[in-house]
């Protein structure tokens, strides 16, 4: 069995995006590989956050994992900060990275582009990642396009450390999610869903029933009437995406069904469709919310798991870069 890590940041409210491109692999995955899954609230703190919801919304976050159907005792499931192999592992890996690679990192430039005040943190974002996968052994870290980066620089750390220092470090090869895995904006289908848009054109998983079959139905698609997936028309496409991954159908028996009547069928449709696939995952989530200490103790015992197994790459670490003992 390959070990899997992958992690999601408690940026906002779980979005349709987030489910439909990567929580429901790995709701699938979770039977076929031996995996890990972790709320990185560290990696939260890298950008501008409020202090105060910080801990609601990385308990929220765990919660619609669980209710999307993540069993913590067939996955392990944890907080970041919880493990604080991350936070040390990251400091030894920070000594390996070099700082002319991290400038490199297109997603640094992106995100601080425009700041009067970058921290150092934002900077370190990608060593913090490599910690949190190298930390477990893993095998395969299943990445967007935008992670694709951030992965190769894992394996360089990982590759010159381990050159430098002996084979300590299993190098992780990325896993690309299928197909129909990125989910756009419904109002500017040129970008992605984002937990942190706060767009209109997003739909959390939480969001009122009513408030889903608007925003789909309100969808920016153009000015033709032709419902085809194609690369020249994203509102369209997005919403055959959407749309096929809830029913599970193709897109090319959704484009004939379509075919005629405009974008008003198409839409309604995706709208009903999109409301009943998150009914079950909204009750699940209604009960986890009526017993918290429930999601606290799970996470509780994912830590400890987590734990026992970074405490000993840990160990290879520290003895490999020559630490002395605590004895
Ligand atoms: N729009 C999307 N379509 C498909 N997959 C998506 N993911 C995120 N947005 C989409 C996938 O969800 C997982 C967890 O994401 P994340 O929290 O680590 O960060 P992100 O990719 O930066 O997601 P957001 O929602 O856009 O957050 P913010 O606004 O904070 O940046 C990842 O596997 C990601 O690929």
């Amino acid at each position: 069995m390959a070990r899997v890590f992958s992690g999601v940041k408690p940026t906002g409210e779980l979005h349709l995006g987030n489910l439909l491109g990567a929580v429901r692999h790995w709701v699938a995955q979770q039977d076929q590989d031996d995996t890990i899954f972790c709320v990185v609230d560290l990696h939260a703190m890298t950008i501008p956050y409020e202090a105060p919801e910080m801990a609601d919304l990385t308990w929220k976050t765990a919660a619609m994992l669980i209710a999307a159907g993540l069993d913590p005792n067939r996955c392990t499931l944890f907080v970041q900060s919880h493990v604080p192999q991350h936070t040390e592992l990251t400091w030894t890996l920070n000594c390996v990275a070099t700082f002319g690679e991290l400038n490199r990192m297109t997603q640094f430039k992106e995100k601080s582009g425009g700041q009067e005040s970058v921290s150092v943190g934002l900077f370190d974002y990608p060593v913090l990642m490599a910690a949190d996968i190298l930390a477990y052994d893993t095998d395969k870290v299943p990445v967007g396009d935008d992670q694709r980066q951030h992965l190769e620089l894992t394996r360089d750390v990982a590759i010159r450390f381990n050159h430098r220092f002996g084979d300590t470090f299993v190098v992780p090869e990325a896993t690309v999610p299928p197909v129909g895995a990125r989910i756009m904006d419904l109002q500017d289908p040129t970008s992605k869903m984002s937990k942190s848009s706060a767009s209109p054109g997003t739909v959390a998983l939480l969001d009122d029933e009513k408030v889903i079959t608007k925003r789909i139905r309100s969808a920016v698609t153009d000015s033709e009437t032709e419902v085809r997936h194609a690369p020249e028309k994203p509102g369209v496409s997005n919403l055959l995406e959407i749309l096929a991954a809830t029913t599970g159908r193709g897109i090319k028996d959704l484009e004939g069904e379509f075919a005629s009547g405009g974008y008003g069928p198409l839409k309604d449709t995706a709208a009903e469709a999109v409301v009943e696939f998150l009914r079950p995952l909204r009750e699940r989530y209604a009960e986890l919310d009526k017993d918290r200490e429930q999601v606290t103790k799970q996470l509780a015992l994912g830590a400890q798991k987590a734990e026992a197994m970074a405490t000993k790459v840990m160990e290879r670490v520290r003895k490999a870069t020559g630490l002395l003992p605590r004895g």
